[in-house]
């Protein structure tokens, strides 16, 4: 499968120039030599913002500043509302820069990507997603990143408030919407940078099978059954996690290869990959509440065993009863078993639903407040009544 990416606000940009480098990394003649991106897009309000990631040309069609006028280039400061403001404008520009895009026919879908609390990203991604539904064929996904804890306390939090009506707006339009929680995968003694370096391309890493597998052109490396575009856009809708779990296999491989067999089926390497692969997952959720699953199991050719796929079939109809579940497999490692999981149609995510509840008692609480402060300057201004002034 193939696709364009295109990031808004700082987050999104940070995690689309890490999908540029996981194609140049597909296409390496070193590795696997297949193309998983036709291209990819930077959208910011910030100026400096767009000059601080790698990969995507730096080029104006790539990296877009938007709202300059209103902003000077300096960014919307988390006010999501005005980044909306502000897209209402300039959607169009972004839109046709993507559906202009060298590659755009050989691609099979768009996925757009922000993270709920900040402004710019918040704000302008659900404007483009509508737009591009309505101007494309294809289908267009998103991928929102939700808030490190810290950042949802107090009375007063734009990374609930934004992430919310950012995750509300997108919902209504994409095909699927990805989600990756920043708390869950939070390592506390790691610096912040490095944090958001780790979540970023530990998200993109579950790509990376997943979009190889339907474009390999190797007869060697096709597997029995191929996970294909088609059977991606038939698992993704609505909300979506994905997660991948992957299982070392020991070094006796290039000796013996049924050896090597036995030691896997011994580590019971398959299902060790599933269960990663579940606690892995970029949101978490109750795989009972998922109504589309989708498996792929890359490997080295002759090491996956029916009895093993039986086993992963087995334990994820009785994890998610409800769920249609694709599996296919992918002949493509060298000394490990890589799962990759992608769970959607899911009808309840927790995080989703606290955060909403959280959000509007923020709402009410701002309104209080609101209340309060005019109030209380009132009063202030009034102990001053008697004073002269100087128009
Ligand atoms: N995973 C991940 N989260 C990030 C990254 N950068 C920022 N965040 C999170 O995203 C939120 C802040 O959003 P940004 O993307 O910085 O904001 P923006 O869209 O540029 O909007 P403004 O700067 O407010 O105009 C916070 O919840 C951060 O924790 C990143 O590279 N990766
Ligand atoms: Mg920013």
């Amino acid at each position: 499968m193939k696709i364009v990416v295109v990031g808004f606000g700082q987050c999104g940009c940070n995690i689309a120039d890490q999908f540029y480098a996981l194609n140049a990394h597909a296409k390496s003649l070193f590795t696997r030599r297949i193309e998983i991106l036709t291209d990819a897009f930077a959208v910011n309000t910030d100026e400096a913002d767009l000059g601080s990631f790698k990969h995507i040309p730096t080029d104006r069609h790539h990296r877009i500043v938007i709202g300059g006028v209103r902003t000077f280039g300096h960014g919307v400061g988390k006010m999501n509302v005005d980044a909306a403001k502000i897209i209402r404008e300039s959607h169009s520009a972004i839109t046709d820069n993507i559906i202009d895009s060298r590659k755009f026919h050989e691609t099979d879908a768009i996925l757009a990507i922000a993270s709920g609390g900040g402004g710019t990203g918040s704000g302008s991604i659900g404007w483009v997603v509508k737009s591009l539904k309505e101007r494309v064929e294809k289908p267009v996904y998103a991928a929102i990143v939700l808030p490190f804890g810290y950042e949802e306390n107090g009375l007063t939090s734009y990374a609930v408030t934004n992430t919310a009506t950012c995750l509300k707006t997108v919902s209504q339009y994409a095909d699927a919407v990805f989600l990756v929680d920043n708390e869950r995968f939070a390592r506390r003694d790691n610096s912040f940078s490095r944090n958001l370096y780790q979540i970023n391309q530990e998200f993109v890493n579950n790509f990376y099978d997943l979009f190889c597998a339907g474009e390999e052109k190797k007869l060697k490396y096709l597997g029995s059954k191929v996970l294909d575009a088609g059977d991606i856009k038939q698992t993704l809708d609505g909300i979506t996690s994905i997660g991948r779990g992957q299982i070392q296999l020991g070094s006796f491989r290039r000796l013996n290869k049924s050896h090597f067999r036995e030691e896997a089926r011994e580590h019971g390497s398959v299902a060790g990959a599933l269960d990663k692969a579940i606690s892995n997952l970029s949101v978490s959720v109750d795989l009972a509440e998922a109504r589309r699953i989708l498996v792929l199991l890359t490997a080295p050719r002759g090491t996956i065993t029916l009895s093993a796929i039986e086993e992963v079939a087995t334990l994820l109809q009785e994890r998610a009863p409800k769920a249609v579940v694709r599996m296919g497999d992918y002949p493509r490692r060298g000394k490990e078993v890589s799962l990759t999981l992608l769970a959607s149609g899911l009808a309840r995510v927790g995080r989703v639903e606290t955060l909403f509840s959280h959000a509007i008692e923020l709402f009410d609480k701002q309104v209080e407040i609101d209340k309060e402060t005019q109030e209380q300057v009132k009063e202030m201004h009034q102990t001053g009544d008697e004073l002269p002034t100087l128009d």
